[in-house]
């Protein structure tokens, strides 16, 4: 073993999003030494690149905010139910300020590798610009949907008009008035942003490859039901989010579809719609995540939604989608989505129909017409959970490379590490909740599991930890074992990496809910870290 050589800091953490700046700002408590690193020029993560027309969260602010300091809580107030992409902005930049955290941000910064020096036992992480640095532990507080998808359109970059990326829009916004413009994605980007390019443009055509399943945001002031309960019993209130499936506060629906008789699916659809929340629209009966028949139920009732509103049939049946259940793909929240196809000047170009045969100078070719615009703007996605992770050239133990092992996927122990990769954590892993649950809440409890990780380890003189090979496998089985039973396998979605080519086609995210999840994490701790390995220049563990 021998004395490990100091490194520059405790703690390299990679990114300035919600993850990282807590992660930042409890390592200082702890008193670690800790340095961000961060791409952007300021903080931000999500919420600084998406600034497209209609950019908000999906989770009610009572609930997409941060819950560990009840100071932090009554000193920011959100102004509506969804917060919009500057408002969030700004509450990061205002929790950056509070905790003095910029001072330990490099911005501007891109970390381009890491390796593991077995000997030293540190990471040496190369940055541009340089230089470097080393440290003891390395987390990537990367985000789940942060590397925009490659534009895998042909002729993209032969149009020579404006071209914009919802994921990377300009700062200084932009005006569409007046202009021709072509949107290609109808994901929760494309559906937030496209009623609010109509509101401007002279004309504008929508490229859909997948219709999405949408209601209503309802947005207005944040729910008055929450805020009391945050009022009366703070505390109860985020314990009841932590302990909950997605991270919001909710009873589960108990009973079955076929328990339920259609009046009582239709009144609840109805109120889930009223209600305008992911959390009551995917919790209308137990089985619709499961049960196909009882999906289609949701189905149906969401297509004649969709044909209620808007006016032409054959746009409203494009726009009903028919080839994934609900929820296998994230269902999105809209502010007059389908009421913008009844717009003269709004057209649908249903992809299915009619494929992008290529970009032009000018415009769109389809199989069936010729489109000219002014501005085409990309709502294209993501390359979601890995793709910032295997982004960076992560080399492990024998020069093993992260990217190589996950080729046919990722493989960690608790989406937290994995095994080759010491001391390396991942905040929302792949083969975490992540993306299919409050990222908030996600996020406080991976940065307060790994920060309780390295209290431990330190009191207990160990500095290196990673997963045994078992405990990886089984947690990979488990993960595969929960998306089985339900019916996400069977959709082309990014949850399960089917919207980049050549991406392994496996569910991303674990399913098994973030109260059973953060049950898991609670009892490897208690047991002594159970699954890990740990070693220290006087000791060794493991623990299987
Ligand atoms: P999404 O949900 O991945 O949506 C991307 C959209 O772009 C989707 O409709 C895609 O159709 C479409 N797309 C992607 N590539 C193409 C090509 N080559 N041709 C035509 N259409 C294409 O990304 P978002 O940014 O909207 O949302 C991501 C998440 O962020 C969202 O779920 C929220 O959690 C926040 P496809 O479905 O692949 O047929």
């Amino acid at each position: 073993n021998g004395a490990p050589t100091q490194p520059d800091v405790d703690v390299v953490v990679v990114g300035a999003g919600f993850a990282g700046l807590y992660m930042l700002h409890k390592l200082r408590g702890l008193g670690f030494t800790a340095t961000v690193l961060e791409t952007a020029d300021d903080v931000g993560g999500t919420w600084y690149w998406n600034r497209y027309p209609g950019a908000r969260c999906d989770i009610p602010t009572t609930d997409y905010t941060f819950g560990f300091d009840p100071d932090l809580e009554s000193a920011w107030t959100w102004s509506e139910k969804y917060a919009a992409q500057p408002e969030i902005l700004r509450y990061l930049q205002f929790v950056a300020e509070r905790y003095d955290l910029r001072r330990d941000i490099r911005f501007s910064t891109k970390v381009t590798e890491a390796t593991w020096d077995e000997t030293a036992r540190l990471w040496r992480i190369g940055t541009d610009p340089g230089p470097g640095l080393t440290a003891r532990y390395y987390v990537m507080a990367t985000g789940c949907l942060s590397v925009p998808k490659d534009l895998d359109i042909p002729g993209a970059d032969r149009f020579r008009g404006d071209v914009y990326f919802t994921s990377r829009w300009p700062h200084e916004g932009v005006d569409f008035t007046g202009k021709r413009v072509g949107v290609v994605g109808t994901g929760s980007s494309g559906i937030q942003s496209i009623p609010l390019i109509a509101e401007q443009a002279a004309e504008l055509t929508v490229f859909q490859r997948t219709p999405n399943f949408s209601i209503p945001a309802h947005n207005g002031p944040p729910p008055q039901q929450s805020l009391e309960e945050i009022a009366t019993d703070r505390e109860g209130y985020r314990d009841r989010a932590k302990w909950s499936r997605i991270g919001v506060p909710r009873e589960p629906a108990t009973e079955t579809a076929a328990q339920l008789t259609p009046e009582e699916r239709k009144a609840r659809f109805d109120a889930a719609v009223a209600e305008g929340t992911l959390g009551g629209i995917l919790a209308l009966w137990a089985d619709m995540g499961t049960n196909p028949e009882a999906n289609d139920m949701v189905r149906d009732l969401m297509h004649d939604r969709i044909r209620s509103i808007v006016r032409d049939p054959e746009t409203a049946e494009s726009l009903c989608p028919k080839d994934h259940y609900f929820g296998t793909k994230r269902p999105c929240l809209d502010t007059g989505y389908y009421e913008t196809f009844n717009k003269p000047h709004v057209t649908l170009v249903d992809l299915r129909k009619q494929p992008i045969t290529t970009v032009t100078e000018t415009g769109i070719e389809t199989a069936e017409a010729s489109y000219e615009f002014d501005a085409i703007v990309y709502a294209t996605g993501f390359d979601a959970m890995t793709g910032a992770i295997v982004g960076v050239d992560i080399t492990g133990v024998g020069g093993q490379t992260l990217k190589d092992k996950w080729a046919d996927g990722p493989h960690t122990y608790l989406g937290l590490q994995s095994t080759g990769f010491p001391n390396l954590f991942l905040i929302t892993g792949p083969e975490s909740p992540s993306v299919l649950s409050n990222m908030a809440v996600s996020i406080e409890q991976h940065v307060e599991w790994v920060a309780d990780c390295l209290r431990d380890m330190r009191e207990a003189g160990f500095t290196t930890i990673e997963p045994t090979q078992t405990a990886e496998d089984g947690w990979g089985l488990h993960n595969g074992d929960c998306a089985a039973i339900t019916l996400h396998p069977t959709a082309n979605s990014w949850y399960m990496g089917a919207n980049v080519p050549g991406k392994p086609r496996v569910f991303l995210a674990y399913i098994g809910g973030v109260d059973a999840y953060r049950a898991v994490c609670d009892e490897v701790r208690e047991k002594g870290y159970l699954g890990f390995r740990l070693n220290g220049a006087e000791r060794e563990q493991e623990n299987d």
